[in-house]
């Protein structure tokens, strides 16, 4: 008698403890899918690579000097929502000051700029001093976007963002796991239930 109920208590510790490795799994999977970053390189060769690029919203964008000549990220003022932030390097709050005060604002080699993009729709920015050498692009925000950008898994299968392929099969795991382990735990675990 004294043996069934200790068995019974470690039983339903051995559940409980599972039960928190799945919510911890998930939780750890869903603080890594809330913190997506994507970083665009600007180069010497007076490019934003990718020039264009698809995000999901909350998406924090790092623009990284990879090269030694400056660089500026600069949105269009007209080409982002209506809703959404203004964004430029330097912390400008219109496109007009940005130009106006360049060099501040440049980003030097080695050094980046990043925005957290929070509003759906497209973005079109620029580099002051490269403008018109063509260094422009257009950035995505969209729910939609799957975890690795333009291209991609075709075969009809709707993206999945990389992030939510791991939650899901870290859950499913885990899952598994709980269950196996319960199936030999109440199986092998004692034969206190013999009615
Ligand atoms: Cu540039």
């Amino acid at each position: 008698m004294e043996e069934d109920s200790s068995t019974a208590v470690s039983r339903r510790g051995f559940l409980g403890a599972a039960a928190g490795t799945v919510a911890s799994s998930y939780a750890a999977g869903r603080a890594e899918a809330q913190g997506n970053q994507r970083t665009i390189d600007m180069t010497d060769n007076l490019v934003f690579d990718p020039d264009e690029a698809t995000v999901a919203p909350g998406t924090t964008v790092v623009w990284e000097n990879v090269g030694t000549v400056g660089h500026s990220v600069t949105a269009y003022e007209d080409e982002i929502p209506d809703e959404a932030e203004y964004f430029a390097s330097g912390g400008f709050d219109s496109e007009q000051a940005a130009r106006d005060a360049y060099p501040e604002g440049d980003v030097a080699g080695g050094e980046s700029y990043q925005h957290t993009f929070e509003v759906e729709g497209t973005y079109g920015y620029f580099c002051i001093p490269h403008e018109t050498a063509g260094m422009v692009a257009e950035l995505t925000v969209s729910a939609d976007a799957g975890g690795g950008g333009e291209g991609g898994d075709g075969g009809g299968v709707p993206a999945i963002p990389e992030s939510a392929r791991v939650i899901g099969i870290v859950t499913m795991a885990a899952m598994v796991s709980i269950i196996a382990l319960a199936y030999f735990f109440l199986k092998y675990g004692g034969d206190y239930e013999t009615e």
